[in-house]
């Protein structure tokens, strides 16, 4: 429990007293046993698949477990997951669970808002469904699942295919040997009971929405098959808009022996290409595009992308929608395509508008993207972890930037390895599930961490990784402190030091002084890219009052109103990124009528009413009155 007894700098004393309590009251379960898994498909929205959404039979299984996890904290392979039938009225009575008769949830989706008993309930969930197979001969089969918050065992006929542990990222499990001709079945437990070790850890300012949370697929591919593969610009020590014309990166072929060809196509940008995998199946390559146009907020240009591998019965052939651009920093600038640009923001937590719930639908995604839009935003952070991938398509089709980030949030054990090897796996599968994404500026190794030389280290090296994994990209992370004192900010986490954009929260106005405190403070700042990471007040939608009446829509507009005049005298601003879009559901929030169980800082309520401060940034960004791009 080292990490809850670090000194963190909590923004308020009730809240820290909350974490705390959290702490020292949850149950360590058993680690999940897992295995890096073999391999993680790209681009799967894009493959013919066989969808296995829809209805599953659940059955809870309670804390603590006992069909999932046996005394000793092993995974039971011999429980729920035999899917047998029980002899219920004759026969000996040898079981009793039966999915065939249980009652169904809907995939994707979270199951605490599609059953009202389910609503609080944090802990085991067994999903089962049939499904019609054929296999093909040559061909290997994946199961593939968006996300499944927290945990997930995978048993395909009775055999343990797969564990994985993260809620927010895809993985795949090859199920070729598991698969028959005719009836299969499927079973998956997933865990959703936060773990002190886990990321993110217990304390967490948002709902642990648990289940299968996003799409469920299998993926058929032949035996050599491409899995990955990153299309950029390419990105050199300088920029030039004129020279932009060169394309690299790599294919991978799993599976594949050195030498085996990979085509890649742009017709419309005049690229045809082919290379040739290595002995690791990776075909790395540089090829001059004929005629380019850069992706951008204003030019959100995609190009249709094909791939291709092996022929006849065995050719995988791929497509995706790439925009090329160029991301990177100068000093203290931000420059996109080589020109300083200004981050028109707002965070966003992956609460789906009026019916709440995980963000799971096209549906969803268009709503968030119209409050977007409507707000004159070209900048999301998408907070505090991985969102469903259709959040990133939509962004690159609409121009819309985007910072992602693992749910790496404050308190996490910082000092235990295992819990570096689950941040570098989450690192990992998002880097890779997003590489591809115009959208995508920004990636973010964690949220508002204890400032310690453990925590420090623990982050460098998690930056380091990420930019091992993707050098086209800079590294930001949300930091959270200083406080408020004689009129002076003076930011010295030395974790500044391994970021190349600085995300700064702060709630001067809500857990910090007053509103018109702003006004005065002398920020100390290092001489990097500062985002205004987070920062606001909580007002009860359709709740008026006057402009220091906390809770009121005019107090938050005050709040905001005074941020600006502080943010303006900043001048390595180069972007705001208020807290946050919507109300969000949060079991800490427990003010009730004002709160009731929801964190109140949206500018827009749950139910998709805006409040006073949505104006005032949709103004704002119009006029572009606030920041300036250098
Ligand atoms: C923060 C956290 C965010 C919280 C927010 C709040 O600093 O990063 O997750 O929800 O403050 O409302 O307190």
């Amino acid at each position: 429990m080292t990490s809850f007894s670090q000194s963190f700098p909590a923004k308020g004393i009730g809240r820290r007293n909350a974490l705390l309590a959290l702490a020292c009251c949850a149950i360590t379960l058993p680690a999940v046993a897992q295995q890096p898994l073999k391999t993680l498909l790209v681009d799967v929205d894009h493959r013919n698949v066989t969808s296995l959404d829809g209805n599953w039979h659940y059955l809870v299984d309670q804390p603590p477990a006992r069909a999932l996890y046996s005394p000793d904290g092993k995974v039971n392979d011999k429980t729920y997951a035999l899917n047998t039938h029980p002899n219920i009225d004759s026969g000996p009575h040898n079981a009793e669970y039966d999915f065939a008769t249980a009652p169904t949830l809907k995939v994707p989706g979270d199951w605490n808002t599609q059953e009202p008993t389910l609503f609080r309930y944090e802990g085991v969930i067994w999903y089962q469904r049939d499904f019609g197979f054929e296999p093909k001969p040559n061909t290997r089969t994946f199961l593939h699942i968006g996300a499944a918050n927290y945990k997930s065992f995978v048993w395909v006929n009775q055999k343990r295919i797969c564990d994985h542990e993260g809620g927010f990222t895809p993985f795949d499990c090859e199920v070729t040997a598991a698969l028959k001709p005719g009836n299969n079945f499927v079973v998956i437990a997933v865990d959703s009971t936060r773990e002190v070790d886990g990321i993110p850890s217990v304390g967490i300012d948002w709902f642990n929405y648990g289940g299968l949370t996003r799409d469920v697929s299998l993926v058929t591919v032949p035996m050599q098959f491409i899995d990955d593969y990153d299309v950029h610009l390419k990105h050199g020590s300088t920029f030039s808009a004129a020279d932009a014309k060169t394309l690299t990166g790599y294919v991978h072929v799993e599976g594949a022996t050195a030498g085996t060809p990979v085509t890649l196509r742009i017709p419309e940008a005049g690229v045809s290409t082919t290379v040739k995998t290595d002995a690791d199946g990776r075909a790395p390559f540089e090829v001059k595009a004929s005629k380019l146009e850069l992706w951008s907020h204003e030019t959100p240009k995609l190009y249709k992308v094909e791939l291709a591998t092996g022929s006849g019965d065995q050719q995988d052939k791929l497509t995706d929608d790439i925009g090329f651009r160029d991301i990177r920093v100068d000093g203290t600038r931000i420059l996109l395509n080589g020109k300083a640009i200004f981050l028109q923001g707002v965070n966003e937590h992956a609460e789906a508008p009026y019916r709440t719930g995980r963000v799971c639908t096209d549906e969803d995604v268009k709503n968030i993207f119209g409050f977007l839009k409507d707000m004159n935003a070209n900048f999301v952070r998408l907070a505090h972890y991985p969102h469903d991938e259709r959040m990133e398509r939509e962004a690159d089709r609409d121009g819309i930037m985007i910072w992602s980030e693992i749910p790496l949030w404050q308190h996490i054990s910082f000092d235990k390895p295992e819990v570096y090897a689950k941040a570098t796996f989450m690192l990992n599968e998002m880097i890779r599930r997003d590489r591809d994404k115009a959208s995508v500026i920004l990636w973010s190794v964690s949220n508002e961490t204890p400032n310690n030389p453990t925590r420090t280290q623990f982050l460098t090296n998690l930056a380091n990784e990420a930019r091992r994994l993707d050098p086209t990209r800079p590294i930001t992370s949300a930091i959270i402190g200083p406080h408020l004192k004689d009129n002076k900010m003076v930011e010295n986490d030395p974790l500044t030091n391994a970021l190349d954009v600085v995300g700064q929260n702060e709630y001067v106005g809500w857990y910090d002084g007053r509103p018109e405190d702003a006004d005065n403070i002398q920020w100390t700042l290092p001489q990097k890219p500062i985002l205004i990471s987070e920062f606001g007040a909580e007002a009860k939608q359709g709740n008026h009052g006057g402009k220091d009446q906390r809770w009121t829509e005019e107090q938050q507009v005050n709040v905001y109103q005074h941020q600006f005049i502080m943010i303006n005298k900043i001048p390595q601003v180069r972007g705001l990124i208020p807290w946050i879009l919507m109300d969000f559901r949060s079991p800490t929030r427990n003010i009730p009528k004002l709160q009731d169980g929801f964190n109140r800082k949206g500018l827009i309520s749950e139910d998709g009413k805006k409040k006073e401060a949505f104006y005032l940034f949709q103004k704002t960004y119009k006029e572009h009155s606030v920041g300036k791009a250098e």
